[in-house]
């Protein structure tokens, strides 16, 4: 396993729509480790392949107090979302130490398949729901910082930038 470089804000990178999984073999069960490692040593909750520059759609997420209940997401999609929204606080491992205010759907289904290639439907709401929007966001090229207005949007970019 390794821990993989995570992208930051605002590379040009993060902004590229990642295409499907062809096949769940080897090479993304390896991906999958490395991610789930990258993710976990990063402190997050989730991480898109998008962020560590690979530009499949699979994403892994744990949100669980312990930090023992990984999900993987391969081929992920959007069947249903409540017409109910609310805005919560997000952060992005890269956007590192920003957090502002996404208005999401409060509830979502969405099927894709397991780590081991099994399809699954997934009905999510509470935190996993806002995770799952915000990391497939990122297989579509969006940060969520696009969100904000463009003036919050253009102070982040220049801090990011300065600290690199
Ligand atoms: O995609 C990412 O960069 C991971 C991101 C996921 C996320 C956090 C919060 C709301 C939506 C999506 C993070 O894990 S940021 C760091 C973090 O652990 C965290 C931040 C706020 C609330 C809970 C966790
Ligand atoms: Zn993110």
């Amino acid at each position: 396993m390794a821990l993989l470089p995570i992208l930051c804000y605002p590379d040009p990178k993060l902004h590229t729509v990642a295409r499907p999984v062809q096949s769940v073999d080897g090479r993304i069960q390896a991906l999958i480790a490395d991610m789930l490692e990258t993710m976990y040593d990063a402190n997050g909750i989730g991480l898109a392949a998008t962020q560590v520059n690979v530009h499949e759609r699979l994403i892994v997420i744990d949100v669980s107090e312990q930090r023992n209940e990984p999900m993987v997401l391969i081929n992920p999609e959007i069947t249903w979302v409540s017409p109910e929204k609310q805005v919560n606080d997000e952060g992005c491992l890269s956007v590192p130490g920003i957090y502002d205010g996404v208005e999401r759907a409060t509830a979502i289904k969405v099927s894709a398949l397991d780590g081991s290639g099994q399809s699954r439907t997934i009905e999510a709401e509470g935190l996993l729901a806002v995770c799952i929007q915000h990391e497939m966001d990122h297989l579509m090229g969006k940060v969520f910082v696009e969100y904000l207005s463009p003036l919050k949007r253009n102070r982040i970019k220049t801090k990011m930038l300065k600290k690199r």
